[in-house]
């Protein structure tokens, strides 16, 4: 059988040789200690690229936006934040298990933003019988809502309100990159109004591993210990830094190259009747079926090579990144001609 068409996540995509010459002649030495000159690079490099004082690496986008929480609050606070965020959903209930918090999800828009009068509502009075709102979460670009990169407007009015009340505001940037693609601008003037921003190099960026938290100095040396806590901690990470410091040179000018290619995969699936895909402003593509059952398309994609993962009842996901060509979109398109062509299920 032809290559097959791995569109589950970016997160599939493989480190090329270039990027793997860089691990393997990276300096390193012990992080814990912050002797490791390619972290300490990789940690100036991604702070001065999301316009704040410090950055601290860390092992995955999980546990970037769980430390951030827990450097943000105290046990028995609340934060807020969009019912189809990540934090929300996929992230096994982190921020109430280890960070003690009580989550307030409030209904996402379409584009990913929030109702701002939803978000004023929710910030309690202060009181002896309620939780204390200390923080927002924001989510950009929104995985859920289909790769929605959200305007930096919307985020400087949601950041507004939350800060008049006191709030903190954190981003949960895992794709700033590919919403500073989309939006025309830079992942800071993005994380302007936010007071911390995590991101990921192990996505679009085509990494192996490993996120950033970006902020003020003083919360990322809190934060660091909140890493150690949670077992981040890591030696000789320089090998990993490296792969990031050479996605962040080489793997951010070709992101339009991602969405150009989920543009056009969305393009095609729309001919069919079966498939209601929606409108990508980045690389991920979310398919409603309208024709046929969720788990009948998955086995008949699989089956001809092309892999997608289900994404909520009826829902499914295809996601374009480094290791997905031009051409490998053509080819995906047409073996699922060959499939929805013929078979509508
Ligand atoms: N998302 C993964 C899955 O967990 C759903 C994916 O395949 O898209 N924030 C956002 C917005 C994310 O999409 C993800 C990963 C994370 C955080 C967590 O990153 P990792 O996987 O590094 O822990």
């Amino acid at each position: 059988m032809s290559a097959v068409i791995d569109l589950r996540s970016d997160t599939v995509s493989k480190p090329g040789p270039e990027m793997r010459r860089a691990m393997a002649e990276a300096e390193v030495g012990d992080d814990v200690f912050g002797d490791d000159p390619t972290v300490n690079r990789l940690e100036a490099i991604a702070a001065e690229r999301l316009g704040k004082e410090a950055a601290v690496y860390v092992p995955s986008g999980t546990m970037a936006n769980l430390i951030s929480v827990m450097t943000h609050t105290r046990p028995g606070d609340e934060i807020l934040l969009g019912d189809q965020c990540h934090i929300f959903n996929y992230e096994v209930a982190g921020a109430a298990r280890l960070a003690n918090v009580q989550t307030h999800p409030l209904v996402n828009r379409p584009d990913g933003g929030l109702d701002p009068a939803a978000v004023r509502a929710a910030i309690r009075e202060p009181g002896s019988h309620v939780p204390r709102t200390a923080l927002l979460c924001l989510e950009n670009t929104h995985n859920r809502c289909g790769g929605a990169a959200l305007a930096v407007s919307e985020m400087a009015a949601l950041a507004a309100i939350a800060h008049g009340q006191g709030l903190a505001v954190h981003l949960d940037g895992a794709r700033i990159w590919n919403a500073a693609a989309a939006l025309e601008t830079t992942p800071a003037e993005i994380a302007r109004n936010c007071d911390t921003v995590s991101f990921c190099l192990s996505k679009g960026l085509g990494c192996p591993v490993g996120s950033l938290i970006c902020g003020p100095r003083g919360f990322i040396d809190e934060a660091r210990r909140n890493r150690k806590t949670l077992g981040g901690g890591m030696r000789q990470a320089g090998i990993l830094a490296a792969a990031g410091i050479h996605a962040l040179e080489h793997n951010v000018a070709r992101l339009p190259e991602d969405h150009a290619n989920a543009g056009r995969l969305a393009d095609g699936l729309r001919q069919y009747p079966a498939f209601r895909p929606n409108r990508p402003q980045t690389n991920i593509v979310v398919v409603d079926i309208v024709e046929g059952s969720q788990e009948g398309w998955l086995k008949a994609f699989r089956d001809e090579g092309v892999l997608a993962v289900p994404f909520g009842p009826g829902r499914i996901r295809m996601v374009t990144h480094i290791n997905v060509t031009g051409a490998a979109i053509t080819d995906a398109l047409g073996r699922i001609e060959r499939i929805a062509g013929a078979r509508p299920q």
